[in-house]
This record gives structure tokens, sequence and C-alpha cells, in this order.
């Protein structure tokens, strides 16, 4: 089996996609369907390692909805393959494989696992803990080589190169005399490219923009109307300073940078432009004109993803048709493995 150059990623069906996962996330996958064959998956085994709060319903229409975000954002269903995890077994049939490869003390040291389960460690799924080595299987099942995402999910990335390394050397007579040469699954390269990777709160510019922040004004939903978009950034904490200049005057004011950021990441400009433009000014001024950016490129989406939301047979037969595509790749990974490790399977 030849290694294929191919992008694999996923988002969480966990409630309102925001302008994190966009600028983060979802712009690099429309970037890479250009150059690269992708798998852009919903990773619904992901959303229930911590309880869903609205219950099985509430997960379907999550489901849905990132799906229609990965599509009216631009990625072609037809081209790229969208799926939903859950519909493709051998996601969770190579984690018990990379579940006796991977270490405790490696996944001792995620600290997502830490800030999620929080003091209440004891209590914290182990569907929570192990999350990173499934992601690491979503990946490694296509035997993935580029794999875009936030900042945020660099540690784990580096995780997932780590069990690869570690399968590989652990199997490494297997793995040749099954004719893989001298590795059978590629180190998947983290893309974390952009001016955005890491988009901020707009009540705390030194916390992430999350899904899970109780205080809605904390971020713009990807399904927010122009309104409360307009609302959210006019109410976003910044500093009484007018706009620095140069790159430099950022650096200790993070509320400010995160605007100049999201609003160079959305006209798509490096931060330097930006200042140029509006170095000076007072952010009044400043985020009138972020509103009107933001609306012009977050309304389209949001228009699409309504339409597409309301076409529930559309969309799961995106998903369908996908998860078939995904399964063949997926399996004849599986079949290797199996091979690999020594099990006994029908030919
Ligand atoms: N604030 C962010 N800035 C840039 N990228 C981000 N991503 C998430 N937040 C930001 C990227 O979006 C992709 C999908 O994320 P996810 O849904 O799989 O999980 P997450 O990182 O846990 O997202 P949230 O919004 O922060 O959810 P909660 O609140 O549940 O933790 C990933 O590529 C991620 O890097």
């Amino acid at each position: 089996m030849a290694i294929i150059e191919r992008v694999f990623s996923g988002v969480q069906p966990t409630g309102n996609l925001h302008l994190g996962n966009y600028l983060g996330a979802l712009v690099n996958f429309v970037k890479l369907q250009a150059t690269y064959n992708c798998l852009y998956c919903v990773v619904d085994l992901h959303a229930i390692t911590v309880p869903v709060p609205g219950g099985p319903d509430e997960l379907r229409r999550n489901i849905r909805e990132v799906t229609a975000a990965f599509i009216a954002s631009g990625i072609d269903p037809r081209k790229q393959i969208i799926f939903n995890q859950s519909q493709v077994p051998e996601h969770a049939e190579l984690t018990w494989v990379l579940n006796c490869v991977a270490r405790l003390g490696w996944l001792n040291r995620m600290t997502q696992f830490k800030e999620k389960a929080g003091k209440d460690r004891e209590n914290a799924s182990i569907g929570l803990y192990d999350y990173p080595v499934l992601m690491a299987a979503d990946i490694l099942v296509y035997r993935a080589t580029h794999v875009p995402v936030g900042e945020d999910q660099k540690q784990h990335l580096e995780l997932s190169r780590d069990i690869a390394q570690k399968f590989n050397n652990d199997f490494s007579e297997s793995i040749a005399a099954h004719g893989h040469g001298d590795k059978f699954f590629p180190l998947p390269e983290p893309v974390i490219t952009g001016p955005a990777t890491r988009v901020m709160s707009l009540r705390d510019g030194t916390k992430k923009m999350s899904k899970s922040d109780p205080s809605d004004y904390s971020r713009i939903n990807l399904t927010d109307d122009a309104d409360a978009i307009a609302q959210k950034i006019r109410k976003a904490k910044t500093d009484p300073e007018p706009l620095p200049s140069e790159e430099k005057g950022l650096e200790t004011r993070a509320e400010a940078d995160n605007l100049v950021g999201i609003y160079a990441a959305l006209a798509g400009k490096p931060k330097s432009e930006v200042l140029c433009e509006f170095g000076g000014a007072q952010f009044s001024g400043f985020k009138s004109n972020l509103v009107d950016l933001a609306v012009a490129k977050l309304s389209p989406i949001a228009a699409e993803m309504k339409r597409l939301t309301a076409d529930e047979g559309y969309v799961d037969s995106v998903l369908i048709d996908g998860a078939d595509r995904a399964r063949a790749i997926a399996s004849e990974t599986m079949d290797a493995v199996k091979d690999i490790v020594g099990f006994i399977r029908k030919r």
C-alpha cells in the first residue's frame, strides 16, 4: 500500500460553530481542497465524551448543522469526502489497537483533558481521557499526511505522530514482511496556518473563543444574523487607547490584537496592512468597519446553512455517500493493520 498525500480533519458537533472554528479550521479546509484529496469529518464519537445538553435530538441537529457549515463554507461534497465518524466503524476499531500502543504517561500530559475534566477528574468519562487516541485513529485510519487544525489541537497532533511512530517501530518486522516497507503509518503533518490560528473570546482576550463558553457574547456564531454580529462586536472588550500603527503596539493588548487579527483574517490581509489603514483610529470607528466586513463575509454562509439544514434529506444523503467512500479507504487500512498485528480475518 503506497502512502498517498491526503488531508483529514474533524469538527465536533457540540453546539454553535463559531468564528474561531471558521477561521482556524474551515477556511483552511476549503483552501486545501484545491491541491489534495480531503476527508472532512463530523466527529460525533468525540461529541459524546461529555454529556450532550439537549440529548440525542440535539446531537442529530448539531451533526446536520456542522455538515451544512462544511458545505456552506465552500467544501464540495462531490469532490471531497464529508461524513460523520460513527458511520465508519473502523475509527473505533483502530482506536482499540492504538490504545494498546499509546502509553498512559503520554495521555496524562494532555492539557485539553485537564482543562475539560477540571477539578472533578474522577467523574470525567473514560472517553474524554481517550479522546486523543480516537483522534489519532481518525487520522491514521486514512493514513492522512496533512491535518489542518487550530493552534489548540497542536498537542493532540503531536500525540498522533508519537502513536504512529510507535506502531511503526513496535511492528516494524511485520510491516516489512507484509510488503509495507519500513513504515506503515505516515507521521501526519499539522497544518496550522493563516492569520487566525487562535481566535480569542470577545469578552476576554486571554481565553480562546469556544463553543462551551457560557457567554454567547464571547463568540460570533456562524448562524448569527447581522444584528447579533453587530451587537457582539460593538460590545467586544477593548481598551481606551487608539489602535497602534504597528504590530509591536499590539503585544500587550490582547483584545485589540484579537479584533485586528479577526479583521485581517476576514479581509485576507496581513495585520500590518490593517494597522496601516486603522492606526490611530478609535475602536468605535474600527468596530463599525469590522461589523460591515463580518456581516458581508458571514451572512451568506449563515443563509446557506439555514437553507441546507431545512433539507435534512439532502444533508443525510451527503453523509451516507461520504461514509461509503470513507469506509472504502478505512477498511483497507484496517485489514492491513489486522495482518500486521497478527489477527486472523476472512479474505
Ligand atoms: N478559537 C479558535 N481559534 C482557532 N481555531 C479554533 N478551533 C476551535 N476553536 C478555535 C479549531 O476548530 C476546529 C474544530 O474544533 P472542534 O469543534 O473539534 O473542537 P474544539 O477545539 O474543542 O472547539 P471549541 O469551540 O473550543 O469547543 P469546546 O468549547 O467544546 O472546547 C479544530 O481544528 C480547532 O482547532
